[in-house]
């Protein structure tokens, strides 16, 4: 018998779930953590419930799309487990505490914000339901000791929002986050995912980063100390072999001049400590600098994702992301000069989307997407609970469905149609794990480790291969991304036959072009591989 079990996506090591057993660990219950990477790991889930018999399930919902399946998940585990008390936690239950309670009598409770101290002070007083009323960041719903464990008598509670937790306001405060297993493994190099701060110090439109966090007191943006943060990584170097570290801040710096002072601290922590491993960071563009990227190239970042969202100035206004298409330019031309691995994505499709931001993003894409020196990463704004967007949107009564799943029209029907369009033609290509565009992305990620870890291995050539086949596939998409273009500005959109046929000869197109690219790409890899192996 275990105290608690927590679930969550395993996609890379969920450090949510990791961060509260360790705080749980450390006042002494016992945790069992459980992936709940897709849904077909839901008997898997069950089934560890069911040998380890928990008083407590807590499921980390961070993803929006994902809730119905946790939602499922958790009526199975009531039906295997009918006394265990069922929680959830993350970005979206924070937001819906009282509409889950409310629509799903399987849960008992929900807690909102950080989590830690919320869900220890849950589980030290779980016999004791009297006293939740007391548990800051807890929403739950009331029930009578006769309803208690009758679901069908479980709508009758009235539930409680107990007002929010403060944020933690010293991250070093907290334990690592618990490592029970080793961690994953790409070509023989173990990587690990951790976070040097939590929060962001801005407030873009689409993102619930910042209502997530300042719906509690305290200061938004936090940072571990550099010594606390190289503690971790030096941990998980010498126990683990990790060689990579990826991290995962919503915003790695802190703002303006603070960032140079935090970079100097932590190269000068780094080489004290001689750690021989490679990073991964994500920025905004306006912290990019020649100067400052440089040095962090020689420290071992050698991937930053670049929030750059558009290549329109009035999309940048309109999703409120304080910088400029100039800027954006700028920082993706630096990080090339600098020779880092520049990611980025772009939101073509937004509320306020109109043709002329669609023709500012596909120039934007071309300049940047056709050197292939990164894959091209494009899509539609989602609206997820806690965001700016969804309060104008609801305002405006522009939404359609409901809080689980909020969606959107584009007024301007040219754009709407080529949005249904691209996603008809390219979901595979652009937004399954297995397409096209995640491969490459995962072949550049190949390409850094040879390049830095094994460098005496590395040959030039496979670089050059790689951003020939990167290009050509960006290049394809934007082809056909301009023809879909053209056809929805000057053919009768209205004509569900002419359009039909011609999405379907794009989809084959894609098809056709990906099968063999991607037996080019499989070529590549495993020469990187057998490098690798030497
Ligand atoms: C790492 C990450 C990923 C990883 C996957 C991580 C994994 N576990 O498998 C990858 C890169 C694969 C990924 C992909 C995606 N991601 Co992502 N991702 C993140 C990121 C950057 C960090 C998560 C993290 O480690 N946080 C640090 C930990 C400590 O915080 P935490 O998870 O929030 O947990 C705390 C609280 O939430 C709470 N809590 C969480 N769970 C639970 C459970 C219980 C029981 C309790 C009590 C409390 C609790 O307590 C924890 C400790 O304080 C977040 C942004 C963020 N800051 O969280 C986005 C984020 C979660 N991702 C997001 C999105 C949109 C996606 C994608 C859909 C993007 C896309 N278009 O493809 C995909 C979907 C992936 C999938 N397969 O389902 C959005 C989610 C928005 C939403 N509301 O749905 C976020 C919030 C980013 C954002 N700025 O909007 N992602
Ligand atoms: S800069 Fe990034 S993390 Fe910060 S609010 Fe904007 S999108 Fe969210």
């Amino acid at each position: 018998m275990t105290d608690v079990l927590l679930v969550g996506a395993e996609e890379l090591e969920n450090l949510g779930t990791r961060y509260l057993a360790a705080v749980l660990r450390q006042h002494g219950y016992s945790v069992q953590l459980a992936a709940f990477s897709t849904a077909d790991d839901a008997d898997a889930v069950v089934w560890q419930a069911k040998v380890t018999r928990p008083r407590l399930i807590g499921l980390s919902v961070i993803f929006q799309y994902r809730a119905p399946e946790f939602l499922a998940l958790a009526a199975s585990l009531r039906r295997a487990l009918p006394k265990a008390h069922i929680t959830l936690g993350g970005h979206f239950p924070t937001f819906a505490a009282s509409e889950l309670l409310r629509d799903f009598p399987v849960l008992d409770s929900v807690v909102r914000g950080e989590g830690e101290f919320t869900l220890l002070e849950l589980v030290q007083k779980l016999d004791a339901p009297a006293a939740w009323g007391s548990i800051l960041g807890l929403s739950f719903r009331q029930i009578s000791k006769s309803a208690n464990r009758q679901i069908a008598n479980r709508y009758a509670g009235e539930i409680v929002e107990n007002p929010p937790r403060p944020l933690v306001a010293d991250l070093d405060a907290l334990p690592f986050p618990a490592r029970d297993t080793p961690p994953q493994h790409h070509l023989g190099v173990g990587y690990s995912p951790l976070v040097g701060s939590r929060g962001c110090h801005r407030d873009c439109t689409f993102c619930s980063i910042r209502s997530f966090y300042s719906s509690s007191r305290g200061k938004v943006q936090r940072f571990r100390s550099v010594p606390n943060l190289v503690d971790e990584m030096a941990d998980l170097y010498h126990r683990f072999g990790v060689r990579f570290f990826v991290f995962n801040d919503d915003e790695w710096f802190p703002a303006g001049p603070a960032r140079y002072e935090r970079v100097a601290e932590l190269e000068a922590e780094l080489k004290r400590r001689r750690l021989d491993a490679i990073m991964s960071i994500k920025c905004r563009a306006d912290d990019v600098e020649p100067d400052l990227f440089r040095r962090l190239l020689d420290m071992g970042v050698v991937r930053a994702y670049v929030g750059v969202e558009s290549g329109s100035d009035h999309s940048l206004q309109t999703l409120n992301k304080h910088t400029t298409v100039a800027q954006n330019r700028r920082a993706l031309e630096i990080l090339h000069q600098v020779g880092m691995l520049a990611d980025f994505g772009l939101i073509i499709f937004d509320p306020d989307s109109t043709v002329e931001d669609l023709r500012a993003n596909l120039d934007f894409l071309r300049e940047m997407g056709g050197t292939g020196l990164a894959p091209l990463s494009f899509g539609r704004m989602e609206v997820y609970a806690g965001t700016p967007v969804l309060e104008r949107l609801q305002r405006e009564g522009r939404l359609t469905g409901n809080y689980m799943a909020w969606n959107y029209t584009i007024p301007d029907p040219r754009v709407e149609m080529l949005w249904r369009l691209m996603i008809a033609a390219m979901r595979h290509r652009q937004y399954e794990n297995q397409g096209l565009a995640k491969q490459c992305s995962i072949a550049y990620y190949e390409l850094m480790m040879v390049k830095y870890l094994h460098a005496g291995r590395y040959d030039p050539a496979l670089g050059e291969a790689l951003r020939d086949l990167v290009a050509r596939v960006n290049n394809h998409s934007l082809a056909i991304f301009e023809e879909m273009f053209d056809f929805t500005l000057h053919e009768d959109i209205r004509n569900s036959a002419l359009v039909n046929a011609q999405a379907a000869t794009w989809a084959s197109r894609i098809n056709l072009f990906d099968m063999e690219v991607e037996a080019e790409l499989q070529n590549w890899r495993e020469q990187v591989a057998q490098r690798l192996k030497r």
